[in-house]
């Protein structure tokens, strides 16, 4: 039994205790990025009093135009883990190479590399919806002490030694896993703390919501089609509900809680999709599967996929249980 305002702080320290050989070099990760968390936090809550709305002008690796916000997270969050010396690299969404830390100093002893996607849902900002930071955590397969290789990044998901996100919503949460169940902190603006507010985060085994993009409807997969048409059947506990905010973050959060699949396919003008495998697949499958849901690319488990590019995309199909075993026999034709 969890007891009642435990903070994060408390909880990081807590749990680092109980691993016998822990060095705590993964706790003050973690701290680390909480710090972040909040620095961001603060930034996304003011977006709409003072003018940093808006394009800056540039595309992202993706091509994308970034706004902003993407780039001010981007920056607190290398900032502060580059500031604290607490990895040895860091690769983000919004950059298109990894940052190798220390990589001359023989001494750096740090193991942790993180993968982050600074701003998910960075359309919504203007308008005052949801958005969110992932992160995921592993440790280096090159040798302590040397400077982090391509190799280091480029790790299935079943590798992360951590992953979780914060969402900027009605409330500011912050919600990871380190392999040991999911946990969810609920943030106090007034003094800054983070509260344990969502002990042992679970899908429910099914659920009622489906979140995909329909206008893109046309350029589905078969299978996806066919999968969409059986939400809206009226038959057993159907027609499913239809919630898309067009933010990762968000709608998996949303999902996690009422219970529900969030579904971004290849289409045919996409031909992998549009989701980023390592920013933000892989986090959320293992965010997924630790609390007792399900993450495929329509035909294989996210976390087993090895990643060949540090950009790479793949077909989403994520949340509880029974629906993405439904989804995926739609897909594999089996339905
Ligand atoms: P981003 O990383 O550029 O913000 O894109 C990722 C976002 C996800 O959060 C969201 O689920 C999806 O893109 C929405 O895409 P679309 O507008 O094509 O439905
Ligand atoms: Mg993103």
């Amino acid at each position: 039994m969890q007891r009642k305002n435990k903070t994060l702080g408390e909880f990081i320290i807590e749990n680092q205790v109980e691993f016998q050989y822990s060095t705590g070099e993964l706790s003050k990760l973690i701290n680390a990025i909480r710090l972040a968390a909040k620095v961001v936090n603060h930034e996304v809550n003011k977006a709409g009093l003072i003018d940093i709305l808006g394009g800056v002008g540039e595309t992202n690796v993706q091509g994308e135009s970034q706004q902003k916000l993407d780039v001010l997270a981007n920056e607190k969050f290398i900032q502060t883990l580059t500031n604290r010396e607490i990895v040895c690299g860091i690769a983000s969404e919004e950059e298109e190479d990894f940052i190798s830390i220390n990589s001359q100093d023989e001494n750096h002893q740090n193991k942790y590399v993180v993968l982050i996607d600074p701003l998910d849902g960075s359309s919504n900002i203007d308008v005052n919806v949801s958005v969110g930071t992932i992160f995921s955590i592993y440790r280096r397969i090159t040798p302590i002490g040397t400077p982090v290789t391509l190799e280091d990044f480029l790790q299935p998901g079943i590798n992360q030694v951590a992953a979780g996100y914060i969402i900027y919503g009605t409330s500011t949460m912050l919600v990871y896993t380190t392999g040991h169940g999911v946990n969810g902190f609920t943030l106090n603006p007034a003094i800054g703390t983070f509260y344990l507010s969502h002990p042992n985060m679970q899908f429910p085994e099914t659920g009622k919501i489906y979140s995909v993009n329909e206008g893109n409807y046309t350029h589905f997969p078969q299978g996806v089609k066919d999968y969409i048409k059986y939400c809206q059947r009226e038959e057993g506990d159907r027609p499913y509900t239809s919630r898309y905010i067009g933010s990762l973050v968000s709608d998996f959060h949303r999902n996690m809680i009422k219970g529900g699949i969030y579904i971004y396919p290849k289409s045919s003008v996409n031909s992998d999709g549009k989701l980023r495998l390592l920013y933000e697949c892989n986090p959320m499958a293992f965010l997924a599967e630790q609390a007792n849901g399900k993450a495929s690319d329509g035909f294989r488990r996210i976390l087993e996929i090895q990643p060949k590019e540090l950009h790479q995309r793949v077909p989403f199909f994520c949340g509880s249980r029974k629906m993405v075993d439904k989804a995926e026999n739609f897909m594999q034709g089996k339905a």
